[in-house]
């Protein structure tokens, strides 16, 4: 197991496209392994391949609230084959866009095809928290960040203090 690097923006990586996996193999429940114990470490709920340089569309998510009731969930290849017609708006934050929060607006409910560490289809129906995050996730794989739902003037009035943040501390 190994702590990866979380990238922040405004880094261009983030904003990549990812490409699909086609087997999920050792290496990458390898990955998928790493990137929960970064994604607990950090700590977050969530975690994307692309937040870490791994520009491939695998994701993580566990939204237990304790160590004992850890639940965490790998997907390679997810999907989004269903929507609710309602629409949730939650408080969102990144762990690549640190210190920043705002409300965003999604489905309230989405069913989602993947493949899992055994590398077998499976589909979940995921709502409240775990559509947000799963969304949230999913986004980072088309190069997403919760800010580009904000409107611009938010958008870039956070993308500047990230700027300016990264400038004061250069070691990050
Ligand atoms: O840890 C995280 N918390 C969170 C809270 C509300 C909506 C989305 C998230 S995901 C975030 C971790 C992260 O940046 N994942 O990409
Ligand atoms: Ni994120």
């Amino acid at each position: 197991m190994a702590l990866l690097p979380i990238l922040t923006a405004p880094d261009p990586r983030l904003k990549q496209k990812a490409r699909p996996v086609g087997t999920v193999d050792a290496d990458l429940v390898r990955l998928m392994d790493d990137m929960l114990e970064t994604m607990y470490a950090a700590p977050g709920i969530g975690l994307a391949a692309p937040q870490v340089g791994v520009e491939r569309r695998i994701i993580v998510v566990d939204i237990g609230k304790t160590e004992e009731d850890r639940a965490p969930i790998c997907m390679a290849n997810p999907e989004i084959v269903w929507v609710s017609d309602d629409d949730n708006t939650h408080e969102e934050g990144c762990l690549s866009v640190p210190d920043h929060y705002g409300q965003v607006v999604r489905p309230r409910v989405v069913r989602v095809r993947y493949l899992d560490r055994e590398n077998e289809i499976r589909e979940i129906e995921a709502d409240g928290l775990l559509a947000t995050v799963v969304q949230h996730e999913m986004d980072h794989l088309d190069g997403i960040l919760f800010i580009d739902h904000l409107s611009a003037l938010k958008r870039n009035m956070i993308l500047r203090k990230l700027t300016k943040a990264r400038k004061e501390a250069p070691v990050r």
